[in-house]
């Protein structure tokens, strides 16, 4: 087993960032044929296949389906990056703890989609991102690493959006690594750093590292 399958449906900004930042990424797929994101892989030279949800009869078909394409690869870890189907408790089973979703909400807070609409309607003060291993339960599962970003007084979903998505491509690859390097242990619903490494990020003033 080697490297990286990362699965997603649409820009594949995440994508970029994983492999900008070195990771073996292995192949791309998507659910959604036309996905910028796998126009991008092929010119890196990366395997890349398109399954398109709406031919199969039903949910279990499509996950079945893909996951014997994920099989095909062998790899350590599947990686979703901005990946917008629901997987069954099957596909979860198969993958278990190598599962990787990146969710653009400070779980569990504002689970499901649109998240930064949702955020702006609460009037939170602080949001962010957080990439968790996928379990059965949507956007549930153990918590690898939160960056937070402030909430600005004139933000639209567009400049909040962008805020988080910055943040994003710094704490996936960082994540991933994690995995591969085996650095990232379970203690029940917690995962923790193995060296104690401060699992958060906080963009505390826009444009600032830390
Ligand atoms: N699957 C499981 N089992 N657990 C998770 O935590 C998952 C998952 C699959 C995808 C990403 C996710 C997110 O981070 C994700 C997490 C899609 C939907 C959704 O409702 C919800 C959450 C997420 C992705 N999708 C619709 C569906 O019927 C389709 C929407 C569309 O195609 O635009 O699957 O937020
Ligand atoms: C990212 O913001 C990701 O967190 C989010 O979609 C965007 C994908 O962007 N994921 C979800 O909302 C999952 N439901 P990208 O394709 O440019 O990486």
């Amino acid at each position: 087993m080697s490297g990286v399958v990362v699965l997603i449906s649409g820009r594949g900004s995440n994508l970029r960032a994983l492999v900008e930042a070195g990771l073996p990424v292995r192949a791309v797929l998507s659910n959604q044929v036309q996905a910028a994101g796998l126009t991008y892989a092929r010119e890196k030279g990366i395997a890349t296949g398109a399954i398109d949800h709406r031919d199969f009869a039903s949910r279990a078909a499509f996950d079945e389906a893909l996951a014997a394409a994920i099989e095909a690869c062998s790899p350590e870890l599947v990686v979703l990056a901005g990946f917008m189907r629901v997987l069954s408790s099957g596909f979860v089973a198969r993958f278990r703890a190598r599962l990787l979703n990146i969710h653009p909400s400070l779980l569990p807070a504002f689970t499901g989609l649109h998240t930064h609409a949702r955020a702006l309607a609460a009037g939170v003060k602080i949001h962010g991102a957080t990439v968790h291993w996928v379990d059965e339960i949507l956007d549930h599962g153990p918590i690898l690493i939160q960056a937070a970003v402030p909430v600005l007084p004139g933000d639209d979903e567009a400049a909040l959006a962008a805020r988080v998505l910055v943040q994003e491509h710094r704490i996936y690859p960082l994540a991933v690594r994690w995995m591969l390097d085996g650095q990232i242990e379970q203690h029940g619903e917690c995962l923790r750093h193995r060296l104690g490494l401060a699992q958060y990020l906080w963009a505390g003033v826009p444009g600032s590292t830390q």
